[in-house]
């Protein structure tokens, strides 16, 4: 059984829709390293969510980056939004960028069973100080540490807008995508072209043919 590692409902029910049958929600809440991309903090989650479950897992680790303000909040979306919330984010942008307010959404997925396969190469850190970082929480086990892990990654384009819409979560009202916010789309839409749907496409074709 696949596990989709995650305490956030809202990206399970998108999954569902690529990985229906075999896949369940872990809801663990894996350490997140200090890093200043995506990869190597899921690369991580990942490896410890496979010690933790012993089962194939797969971790999400998604960030919202604003091009005007260098990327952020990026890996700290999940911290902004607890703190900030999306809509002070949104009056932040308007206040501070001119339009267009373009950002992306990435969602970096990472695949762990324990098993070897052709391993994404280890994600490089832009930055050497968090890199080292990361490579210090992982140290004390190297046997995870060296555990392969494949990542699947993909990316949308958008603006920040002021909140619209109901439906999806976090960071969808203000992220607006040809004219459309993604909380304004229902899951399919959203999926169809979503940084996580297009992740979860490139996950699905190499995992079916992995399991064939
Ligand atoms: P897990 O780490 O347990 O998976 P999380 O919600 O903390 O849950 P992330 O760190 O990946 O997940 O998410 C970073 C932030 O971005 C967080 O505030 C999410 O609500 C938000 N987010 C992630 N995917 C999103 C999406 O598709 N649309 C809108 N917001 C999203
Ligand atoms: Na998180």
């Amino acid at each position: 059984m696949l596990r989709y590692v995650t305490t956030n409902p809202g990206k399970v029910r998108e999954a569902l829709q690529y990985l229906d049958d075999g896949v369940e929600q872990l809801d663990y809440d894996y350490t997140e390293v200090q890093a200043s991309e995506l990869g190597p903090i899921a690369a991580h989650g990942a490896r410890e969510a496979y010690r933790h479950a012993n089962e194939p897992v797969l971790v999400d680790d998604a960030g919202l980056f604003v091009d005007g303000f260098d990327g952020f909040p990026g890996p700290y979306s999940s911290y902004v939004e607890d703190t900030l919330g999306v809509e002070a984010v949104s009056r932040l942008v308007a206040s501070e960028l001119e339009d267009p307010r373009r950002a992306s959404f990435d969602c970096v997925l990472a695949y762990c069973d324990g098993a070897g396969f052709e391993a994404s190469p280890d994600p490089v850190d832009r930055d050497d100080r968090t890199a080292a970082a990361a490579r210090g929480a992982e140290q004390g086990d190297e046997e995870t540490e060296a555990l392969p892990v494949k990542l699947f990654t993909g990316t949308v384009r958008g603006r920040i807008v002021a909140p619209r819409g109901e439906g999806g979560f976090g960071y969808d009202p203000i992220f607006e995508h040809e004219g459309t916010t993604f909380a304004e789309m229902d899951a399919e839409a959203k999926n169809a072209i979503s940084h996580r749907g297009r992740a979860l496409a490139k996950f699905g074709e190499w995992f079916a043919e992995r399991t064939q």
